[in-house]
């Protein structure tokens, strides 16, 4: 298992690589080249770069999230094949960065939505926030305006303003796609590409649907445990596999995230850790990873992952913003800290009383590795 932390290059993110290497047991970052437009090949130089950047800070680049998929190519339409080939060639370029996992979604039009990117809790803290009435009273561009209106004037990732401009036209082109077309056109994707992730050594993980239930019409696909193994039938090869977000997942009452981790367990590459707590099965907050600050269990969902023996990547999702941080929002610096450091006392905590522990050899090879550049 590795710990590792989002990061958003080229200047667009208050946290830098130096905290984040200072941040105990973390050894490496989940990162992206946000300015290409989605269905554009990331090219080697610009990728190898940023891993310089990344390495000649003292951290490991093997996780990429996320390659946006191309509305096109959900959508089916015959200009696909040409965004499946540049993703595909992208791939090739991420492995020869040394990626190991690349984390993509395939939600229609939007990516996740929240009504709140800054809700205000009593103690002052802030945290993003979903009120299922007020999301569906709003159209899906006054939702973005609202989310990157309050995003202290960072990007928000999955609300590129590339995306606003034909929402409502795309929104209207769903109308005519049904379940079953959707499903096809993920297959299609996937055919294509997996054959290219497994030759080129890259497992792909993809995102649940955040909230995990069809807003504004949209289809859904990734929404819980039946539909993830119909997703993983689509395509059985282990380079098709899953991002485990236990808020995504988690904002849906009805998922039981360590049964979802034991039926799943050999195709999560990646996992996003953090908690929410719930007013209503369709609201909620996001809040502090610790279990007793939300609704999920996250001993039980760690040691799910440990007992399944996940050798994959762990980052603390979304954190809240504290301590007067200003940050984007879910992504500063402070809250996260908190939480992997968490995450990781409960996997020492799990490892040692198992008998046959693995972390202290895990963290001691990340601290090596580390020195010796
Ligand atoms: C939000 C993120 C998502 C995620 C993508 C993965 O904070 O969890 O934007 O990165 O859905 O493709």
């Amino acid at each position: 298992m590795k710990m590792i932390l989002r990061w958003f290059p080229k200047g667009d993110d208050s946290v830098t690589l130096e905290q984040i290497r200072q941040t105990p047991g973390v050894s490496g970052v989940a990162t992206c080249l946000p300015h290409i437009p989605v269905g554009m090949v990331w090219e080697l130089d610009e990728l190898r770069a940023l891993r310089r950047e990344i390495n000649d800070a003292g951290l490991e680049m093997e996780v990429i999230e996320s390659v946006n998929v191309h509305e096109d190519i959900k959508k089916g339409l015959p200009s696909r094949d040409k965004y499946i080939q540049n993703y595909i060639e992208t791939i090739k370029h991420l492995s020869a960065v040394g990626v190991k996992c690349l984390c993509y979604n395939f939600m229609p039009v939007v990516d996740w939505v929240r009504s709140d990117v800054a809700h205000r809790l009593p103690d002052g803290s802030s945290v993003m926030a979903y009120r299922h009435e007020k999301v569906l009273s709003m159209d899906p561009k006054r939702v973005a305006d609202a989310m990157v209106g309050k995003s202290m004037g960072f990007s928000l990732p999955g609300w590129e303003p590339e995306r606003f401009a034909g929402m409502a036209a795309d929104i209207e082109f769903y109308r005519g796609v049904t379940a079953k077309d959707y499903w096809e056109n993920m297959r299609y994707f996937l055919e294509a590409v997996v054959p290219a992730a497994e030759r080129y050594d890259v497992k792909m993980a993809i995102h649940p649907d955040d909230p995990p239930w069809s807003l504004f019409g949209l289809p859904k696909l990734v929404d819980g445990a039946d539909n993830i193994r119909a997703f993983l039938a689509l395509c059985e090869s282990p380079y098709s596999g899953l991002t485990l977000c236990t808020g995504s997942l988690g904002a849906g009452v009805h998922n039981d995230i360590p049964a979802i981790i034991h039926e799943f367990a050999p195709r999560i590459h990646f996992t996003h850790l953090r908690n929410l707590k719930h007013l209503s099965d369709r609201d909620f907050d996001e809040s502090a990873h610790l279990s007793a600050c939300g609704d999920l269990d996250m001993f039980a969902i760690v040691k799910a992952l440990y007992d399944r023996g996940f050798d994959g990547y762990i980052r603390p999702d979304h954190g809240r913003m504290i301590w007067g941080e200003k940050a984007r929002p879910g992504y500063g610096l402070y809250d996260r800290a908190l939480g992997a450091n968490y995450l990781l006392g409960l996997w020492e905590a799990i490892d040692k009383m198992s008998g046959r522990p693995w972390v202290s050899r895990d963290l001691s090879l990340a601290a090596a590795g580390r020195q010796s550049r």
